[in-house]
């Protein structure tokens, strides 16, 4: 791949539900060696260090579940204008902090696509849909909410507005856990909804293939949401949401690698990682692993390998 800039985005989001931990996310990713991993594939990498929310009035929602709110939306603006100015620069790789960090940071690529007039794309890696509006969550977390945001469902209110990214223009793999409330949200707004067992029966590189090459006919920026339980937890532990049965190491590295071969892949966001829960830092690495691919890591390329 060609070499990028990489700027560290550091957003330690801890706001987006009731566990504790991922306040420390981007310092493991440090600790892992994220940068030595990417400057060892030849790519400059820029850390802007740990980002602090803004400050504003206080936000109440109708919904008394939700919780963290006013946080949570100064979290938003702070990691949507270094998102935006990032990315203008180099690769954007926002390193969480909860999922909620994703309220701020595709929103800030949101901005750019709409400036140079290309279409935004959404890859979801995630065990989870996030789909929820401040309306239809029943925990309150708001680490569910980021694509029902970018999608510009109602409900948001204190956010400020975004531009839309279409249902059609999003994918997810490695859905496992959703809320009947959700699955409406899918049915009706048409995210492309990849489960496991859909990979269980045709693997994960036809249906990545498919969107991968639906975002190159539309010349797309391509943003890549990571979530720490897209992966099996016996690989992954350190996340306060595991779900068994996610993807294996397997699976999740020819993703990476799939991804990285396309061109496409424009910001990414690392999420949900808790290394309060880690098991001698062995996620983080695994997540450091996973980017290292991501951006260009092989055994061989392609056209040495001889069958
Ligand atoms: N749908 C559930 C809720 O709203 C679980 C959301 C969990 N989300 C994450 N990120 N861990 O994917 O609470
Ligand atoms: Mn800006
Ligand atoms: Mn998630
Ligand atoms: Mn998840």
């Amino acid at each position: 791949m060609e070499k990028q800039t990489c700027h560290l985005i550091g957003a330690p989001v801890d706001c987006g539900k009731a566990r504790r931990g991922c306040v420390m996310g981007p310092d493991a990713f440090r600790v892992a060696g994220l940068d030595l991993a990417l400057k060892d594939l030849g790519h400059e990498v820029e850390d802007w260090g740990n980002l602090t929310p803004q400050t504003g009035p206080e936000v109440l929602s109708s919904n008394p579940a939700v919780h963290g709110l006013t946080e949570t939306i100064g979290w938003s603006a702070a990691i949507r204008e270094a998102g935006h100015a990032a990315v203008k620069k180099g690769t954007p790789v926002f390193l969480g902090g909860d999922h909620a960090i994703s309220l701020g940071s595709v929103a800030g690529i949101a901005d750019y696509a709409q400036e140079v007039g290309r279409p935004l794309f959404l890859l979801w890696l995630d065990a989870h849909t996030d789909i929820h509006t401040l309306n239809t969550t029943t925990t309150g977390n708001l680490h569910g909410t980021p694509v029902a945001y970018a999608m510009g469902l109602d409900g948001f209110e204190g956010f400020a507005p975004m531009p839309k990214v279409p249902g059609a223009h999003i994918c997810y793999i490695g859905l496992r856990s959703v809320d009947p409330e959700e699955r409406k949200a899918v049915a009706e707004h048409g995210p492309k909804a990849i489960d496991m067992r859909y990979i269980d029966e045709h693997g994960i590189a036809k249906p990545l293939g498919d969107f991968l090459r639906k975002v190159a006919a539309m010349n797309g920026l391509l943003h890549v949401s990571l979530d720490v339980d897209f992966l099996d937890p016996s690989i992954a532990p350190a996340v306060g949401t595991t779900v068994p049965g996610g993807a294996t190491i397997r699976e999740a590295h020819l993703a990476m690698e799939m991804i990285c071969d396309s061109g496409l892949m424009t910001s990414l966001d690392l999420v949900e990682l808790n290394p309060f829960l880690d098991d001698r830092g062995r996620t983080a690495e695994v997540m450091v692993d996973l980017t290292a691919s991501l951006f260009g890591r092989r055994v061989f390329d392609r056209d040495t390998v001889r069958i």
